[in-house]
């Protein structure tokens, strides 16, 4: 019997602008049965230390995913004839409470890892990769990440809190969820509170690749190397938009000049084809600074990146570059 996968709802067949606002125009899923990849939104900002405004970002990247289309013309990807996937919804934060609102996310992820799903997050800011990593690492163990950030979001206090959008890195390692040999950071730039703020996770056995190693080049030789390097071991993959330059993605709480390109960020995420990812985020989308809703059209298609990119997935077509 031929297997039936969740397909976007088709331009055809509805208005882009009109019908479901779920992720993609996947069915709204009510529960994780039967499920491969779900999307989870985290509507959280609390954890942010500028601007505010990421709440907003799951729906706003949901809106503006309205265009995406099933195949991948550039790589040859079919996921959604590859996986069942759905959109789970919003976890339900308690936004009074950044400490409560991670362990309900926590509980949440948790809860999922009785199922054999891939989880992608729809952020939020950065704080929700934490809760997410504790859930994932308790299936997993310790895990290897990529994360791409504007900052290496490993601070060990932020106006004297242990929780923040800028120490969760720092806290992932201290609580054992990550494999720090097989951790790379990527984009870092801009201004440290002290001189060597990017030293503590090198210190740890991160692979840090500033902004500037990356400016002018492409990214795909550098992914064929942290393939390598990361090997067949369970991936994370947390993908901060604040890594592009404001000109590519300007809603955002935390911007800083001199960024990775949008077409830095494809080569990236597709670069991670063939890596064993159990999980991936895509943060601090603020769609009060994203007036034309390019941001998190930009959020939207690199997270259809990620699912094309995720083990299961079949290419019928090769790449056409
Ligand atoms: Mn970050």
């Amino acid at each position: 019997m031929e297997t039936t996968y969740h397909q976007p709802q088709s331009g055809n067949e509805m208005p882009r602008f009109a019908g479901r606002t779920t992720m993609m125009r996947l069915p709204y899923s009510d529960g994780p049965q039967g499920l491969d990849v779900a999307f989870i939104g985290i509507p959280l900002d609390v954890g942010t230390s500028q601007r505010a405004g990421t709440r907003y970002g799951p729906r706003h990247i949901r809106n503006e995913s309205v265009m995406i289309r099933p195949y991948n013309m550039a790589t040859g990807a079919a996921p959604f004839d590859s996986l069942h996937i759905g959109d789970l919804g919003d976890v339900p934060i308690n936004t009074y409470s950044l400490l409560k609102s991670v362990d309900i996310i926590e509980d949440y992820y948790t809860t999922l890892n009785d199922w054999p799903l891939i989880p992608l997050t729809l952020g939020g800011d950065h704080t929700l990769s934490l809760p997410i990593l504790r859930a994932l690492a308790k299936k997993h163990g310790p895990m290897g990440l990529i994360h791409v950030d504007a900052h290496t979001d490993t601070n060990d206090e932020m106006f004297g809190e242990k929780i923040a959008h800028g120490t969760t890195f720092r806290r992932a390692v201290e609580e054992g969820l990550l494999d720090c040999h097989r951790v790379v950071q990527i984009g870092q730039r801009a201004q440290g509170y002290t001189s060597d703020d990017f030293q503590w996770g090198v210190d740890q056995g991160f692979q840090l690749i500033p902004v500037e190693a990356c400016w002018h080049r492409s990214m795909t030789p550098l992914m064929a190397e942290i393939r390598q390097k990361l090997g067949q071991g369970p991936v994370y993959l947390s993908y901060d938009i604040d890594s592009l330059d404001p000109a590519w993605a300007p809603g955002t709480g935390t911007p800083e000049v001199g960024g990775l390109s949008a077409i830095q960020a494809l080569e990236i995420v597709r670069g991670c084809r063939g890596l064993d990812l159990v999980g991936c985020d895509l943060v601090e989308v603020s769609p009060p600074y994203d007036i034309s809703g390019v941001t998190a059209q930009l959020g939207a298609n690199l997270l259809y990146e990620m699912l094309c990119v995720l083990p299961g997935v079949r290419y019928p077509r090769e790449a056409r570059v």
